[in-house]
């Protein structure tokens, strides 16, 4: 029986190393390269070319490399009968909880307008709000974003959290469900999105959403790209009813040369590098959830197909 690797935009050698040390006995193939489809029993994918899952006919459960699972849960190709987990771990929450912190602070501190103007040479204060005056609000309270609500709230901030279902964060103000989103919304000054990519979640960072913050709020999204309607991002910063956007993740990934997003004052783009997956730290997790496929039983950290997370 073999374990597939399939992402193939990743060097995949520190994958099998770490996989290796744990259990030597397993057989890894890395896509395209294999052995027998039909001994292809557990894959592990990230950014998946479409038309490949469906090819393994003993495929019994499959892994996504990273946090986020929509894209094995909105792969047509994907046999309903098969098992879909993802990895969560404690390194993934620290990345994220660094990424949200650092990017929270730039923006209350100006840090983004004080490089620039030392490229301009230029001395000019801003004025800047005290943590326990600014309202930061965060979509999405599961594995990443509950530690980093609690992280915000330990730091002073007034922080407020938005999520399915009830839950009691320390220092952090919870809304639930669509009846709350604007409440929550009315409250925030600096948005977070922490959401998975579902039905209900995509395109939630729409301009009707952006005019229910707070004046000069701004937009952090560390999520997927499918959640901004980007041609509403471009207008609510041209029309000030935003301030500014911090994106980690784009629909388009390389964000593409001439896309509306570049060269903006306003807008902060990373490469999606939020948050990682260490190999070293998820080998392991894997290695159980391919026994478990293996024979039969219940596989760890599991997404629900219905809920779409
Ligand atoms: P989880 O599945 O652990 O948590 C999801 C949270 O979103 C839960 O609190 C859930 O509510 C809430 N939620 C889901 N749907 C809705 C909805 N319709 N309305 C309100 N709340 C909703 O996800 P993670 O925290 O592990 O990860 C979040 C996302 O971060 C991933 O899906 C991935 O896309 C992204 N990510 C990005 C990375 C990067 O480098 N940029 C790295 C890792 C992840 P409830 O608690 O009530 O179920
Ligand atoms: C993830 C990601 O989902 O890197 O882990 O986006």
């Amino acid at each position: 029986m073999s374990l597939l690797f399939i992402a193939p935009d990743r060097d995949l050698s520190s994958w099998e190393n770490a996989i290796q040390d744990i259990d030597p006995n397993i057989e890894i193939d890395i896509w395209p390269a294999i052995q027998d489809k039909e001994r292809v029993q557990f894959a592990v994918c990230w950014n998946h070319p479409k038309h490949v899952l469906d090819q393994f006919p003993n495929l019994k459960a499959v892994s996504s490399l990273g946090a986020g699972a929509d894209h094995l849960i909105n792969d047509e190709h994907l046999p309903s009968s098969v098992d879909i987990s993802r990895v969560v771990s404690p390194s993934l929450v620290q990345q994220m909880r660094e990424y949200i912190t650092a990017a929270v602070l730039n923006i209350q501190r100006n840090f983004v307008q004080y490089l620039r103007q030392n490229d301009q040479g230029r001395w000019q204060p801003h004025n800047h709000p005290l943590a326990t005056d600014l309202q930061v609000g965060i979509m999405g309270l599961g594995e990443l974003g509950r530690p980093t609500a609690k992280q915000l709230a330990q730091m002073g901030y007034q922080v407020s959290g938005w999520a399915q279902s009830d839950k009691k964060i320390k220092g952090v103000n919870i809304f639930i469900g669509p009846d709350q989103l604007d409440a929550f919304l009315n409250d925030t000054q600096i948005l977070i999105c922490l959401l998975p990519l579902t039905d209900k979640t995509e395109g939630i960072l729409n301009l009707d959403t952006f005019k229910q913050l707070k004046n000069n709020a701004w937009i952090i999204n560390a999520a997927r790209g499918e959640h901004l309607v980007d041609e509403d991002l471009i207008y609510a910063l041209d029309s000030n009813i935003l301030q500014g956007a911090w994106l980690d993740v784009f629909s388009e990934e390389p964000l593409p040369d001439k896309h509306a997003f570049w060269n903006r004052q306003n807008i902060i783009i990373t490469p999606h590098v939020a948050s990682i997956t260490k190999p070293s730290e998820v080998a392991d997790q894997i290695v159980e959830n391919y026994k478990r496929a293996l024979s039969g039983m219940e596989l760890n950290y599991t997404v629900d197909r219905a809920k779409g997370y």
